[in-house]
């Protein structure tokens, strides 16, 4: 027997229209994979979309992909992450799993979480993953004298840190101690942390398969692609890899170059770009003017035959707004000498009340199933009403 685990997919994440289709791609493989592999069944953990209620589009494909798992008889278990909640707690999960293409494994009652059986005899459950780590709470009052007593090939599937294994980057957030799951699994099928690691536990095994496809500037750096696991009986884990597209990552030091010098480098120095997703990070305090003045219509204009191009100026600075020294502590103080500090750089606006107004005006938070399209469109406007345009 063998088995497929999957993690953040994230389908539906990235704004770029080209990451978004390979987002959905990517589990199109993964799916296609797991049926010429013939896996007795797919585990999903967590993270299945990007967003509790994603786009039609983007649902209709899902469906559509899950439905030609249905159609080979391998069942799919999934467990909610942090990402398929919304703030009043819907999930676009509950449709799919109300139309039969997923059964979510986390059915927890009375501090007691009960088994799903596959009918390769494999019992399967979970915890799911909030936002914040909140699902802390049901890890603490877990029963788990019952469910480390059952007898058979036992899944555990989470969505949560934890904190014996975690990355670098995540090593202030606080996670939940392996010490709280339930013993005596075959396997600990994990995700939530977009990173790969298997480890021994118990006689089992803790995987994280890392995600399906990269779902922001840094994984892609790092992961290049995306990836899932299949498991056989023996926990000989194989990773496989979903190499849809070259990933090319190129690094700019922009440190006392001017703009035009910038924009020249980044020219040279990218070669191969021919159906490839590039990835520039220009980092440095330029010599002169703005970042905003290195030209990135004229490079992409270059680069047009690139699948698709991201760029990440986060450490790309000038001079005149480098040293703005805040002491203070609210975050409207912090704006106020901000603003004041920086007036000559939007002179062109007009005066210091008329930027703290466009801020305020600009703040504004996406309402619960409001289109990103509409959510733009209102925060426009918004901006337009106090510049009186
Ligand atoms: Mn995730």
């Amino acid at each position: 027997m063998k088995f497929a685990h999957l993690a953040d997919c994230h389908i539906g994440g990235w704004r770029e229209e080209e990451l978004k289709k390979l987002g959905i791609e990517s589990f199109r493989y993964a799916i296609n994979k797991c049926i010429e592999k013939n896996v007795g069944f797919v585990l999903i953990a967590g993270d299945l979309f990007n967003t509790s209620l994603p786009d039609i589009t983007i649902i209709k494909e899902t469906s559509k992909i899950l439905s030609e798992l249905k159609k080979k008889n391998i069942d799919c278990y999934i467990i909610p992450g942090s990402h398929d909640f919304s703030p009043s707690g819907k999930t676009m999960l509950d449709v799919l799993e109300n139309s039969g293409l997923v059964k979510n494994v986390f059915k927890f009652k009375n501090n007691k979480l009960k088994f799903t059986e596959d009918k390769t005899n494999t019992k399967i459950t979970g915890i799911l993953g909030l936002r914040s780590g909140l699902e802390k709470e049901y890890f603490q009052n877990l029963e788990k004298e019952h469910l480390e007593k059952e007898q058979g090939f036992k899944i555990f599937m989470f969505h949560t840190l934890l904190e014996e294994y975690k990355p670098k980057d995540m090593e202030s957030v606080e996670g939940e101690s392996i010490k709280n799951f339930p013993k005596n699994f075959k396997y600990y099928a994990g995700g939530h942390v977009h990173y790969v690691l298997e480890k021994e536990f118990e006689g089992g095994k803790i995987v994280y398969p890392g995600p399906l496809f990269p779902n922001n500037f840094k994984e892609l750096e790092e992961l290049k692609f995306g990836r899932f696991c299949i498991v056989d009986d023996n926990l000989n884990v194989k990773r496989e890899e979903i190499k849809l597209k070259t990933t090319e990552c190129y690094f700019i030091n922009a440190e006392n170059k001017t703009p035009e010098k910038v924009e020249q480098e980044v020219l040279d120095t990218i070669k191969d770009y021919q159906d490839r997703i590039i990835l520039i990070r220009v980092e440095g305090t330029l010599k002169s003017g703005k970042p905003s003045e290195i030209n990135f219509r004229r490079i992409h204009e270059k680069l047009k035959d690139a699948y698709c191009i991201l760029r990440n100026t986060n450490k790309l600075f000038s001079k005149e707004l480098t040293e703005i020294e805040v002491d203070s502590a609210s975050t409207e103080e912090i704006e106020k000498k901000v603003i004041e500090d920086s007036k000559k750089e939007f002179k062109e606006l007009g005066n210091k009340e008329l930027v703290s107004r466009l801020m305020n005006a600009l703040d504004l938070e996406k309402d619960e199933g409001e289109k990103n399209s509409d959510f733009e469109t209102r925060i426009i406007s918004s901006g337009l009403d106090v510049l009186k345009i």
